[in-house]
């Protein structure tokens, strides 16, 4: 069993301490503290050996972040403020960064932000000007996902730190209970995670289909599908040292749930919530009078682990720490959005399971200083900055 020692220290710009089960305290401190951003909740360094922060703002900016933390300006890298289009300022806007491998010989980047008429995700490729910065008469338009609704879009992207494709995640339609019944449609992108080669062209397409996307066989099947049943997914990461592929879902009424993604997995939703059956699926059925059938036959994937609304009502996944602090070295950092809880959780590959899940902040603590994360994410020395969706970023120190 863990130690739960924790230490109450109420310092100014610290949002709190813990103890690990090996006694390393770990705190919060806050970086840029002169500088006050717009719903940030990304945070993408480019592969070019800048060592650039780039802050994804949901607002429409991306912001370069100085190297000097006491700075009080920041340069605008690009400004998606009128290229977007939101309805609900809510969980539409700009939801996604990705630097393409090879951004410094080609300087490329794709962004997943929000349009209306019809309302719909966009994922697109720029490039950088003469300036060095986003010129966005570059476009070129890769995917329109339907939007049925302002609420899961979801929207990570990422490269495979392998095989060089992007990685696209599309939440399931939204409103609630999965009404929409498209997370576990291979027709549509919606609940998906999705995977292209932004290097090729397919038929028709702007991007190629990767040969050993899992349903190519399935002619009524979407190509770029590569797992499904997902509800909102909130927070990807795959572990360049691992290969593991960490994907965050947040629930709806009961659990919020960290999964593993594997190739053509499908996770459950919406028959699913965490481990759980989903109780909603069948009332929904009955209103819409429809019946599932060979449900018996579906294999599911469950989450590696899940918290009951206790400890959270959404998730935001983050990455799997590989920095300077011993006692959380391999450790996924990860909180939620409603109740600024924050953890670290040790996976056990060759075991299958977690070996531990520790809180990095007291209830006091949240109660001190409420901080809504919406991403965790290594800056160039691999140390983890935790972004606060109302404006802040925070370092976890020693
Ligand atoms: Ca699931």
């Amino acid at each position: 069993m863990l130690a739960r020692i924790f230490s109450l220290i109420a310092v100014s710009g610290l949002i709190g301490s813990a103890s690990l089960s090996s006694g390393a305290d770990v705190k919060f401190t806050q970086i840029y503290p002169n500088l006050e951003f717009s719903r940030p909740l990304a945070l993408v360094i480019p592969p070019d050996g800048s060592n650039r922060r780039m802050l994804v703002e949901q607002t429409g900016l991306i912001r370069v972040l100085p190297a000097d933390e006491a700075a009080s300006k920041t340069e605008v890298f690009a400004d998606f403020t009128n290229h977007m289009s939101v309805e609900k300022d809510f969980e539409e806007g700009l939801l996604g960064l990705a630097f393409h491998p090879k951004f410094s010989d080609n300087g490329k980047f794709y962004v997943y932000y929000s349009a209306q008429g019809p309302k719909r995700s966009v994922l697109s490729e720029f490039r950088v000007g003469a300036d060095g910065k986003a010129d966005l008469s570059t476009e070129r338009i890769f995917m329109k996902i339907q939007q049925p609704e302002w609420n899961h879009n979801s929207g990570n992207i990422q490269f495979g730190p392998k095989d060089g494709y992007l990685y696209i995640s599309v939440g399931d339609g939204g409103l609630r209970d999965g009404v929409h019944l498209l997370a576990q449609r291979l027709q549509a992108w919606n609940g998906k995670v999705l995977r292209i080669d932004v290097d090729s062209k397919s038929p028709g397409r702007e991007y190629g289909i990767p040969e050993d996307n899992p349903f190519l066989d399935n002619p009524i099947a979407s190509p770029e599908i590569y797992a499904l049943g997902l509800r909102n997914p909130w927070g990807s990461y795959i572990d360049p040292k691992t290969g593991l592929f960490w994907l965050a879902d947040v629930g709806q009424d009961f659990y919020e749930e960290i999964n593993l993604i594997e190739r053509g997995g499908n996770y459950g939703w919406n028959y699913r919530e965490a481990t759980h059956e989903f109780a909603g699926r069948a009332q929904l059925m009955q209103t819409l009078k429809r019946k599932d059938k060979g449900v018996e036959a579906m294999e599911f994937i469950d989450p590696i682990h899940e918290y009951p609304r206790s400890e959270g009502i959404s998730i935001t996944g983050g990455f799997v720490y590989h920095g300077s602090i011993e006692a959380l070295k391999n450790h996924y950092l990860y909180g939620d959005w409603g109740t600024g809880r924050i953890w670290a959780l040790e996976y056990d590959s060759a075991a299958g399971k977690v070996s531990e899940n520790v809180p990095l902040r007291t209830p006091e603590q949240v109660a001190e200083g409420m901080v809504k994360p919406t991403g965790f994410y290594p800056d160039e020395n691999g140390e983890a900055i935790v972004i606060d969706w109302q404006g802040k970023l925070y370092r976890i120190t020693e």
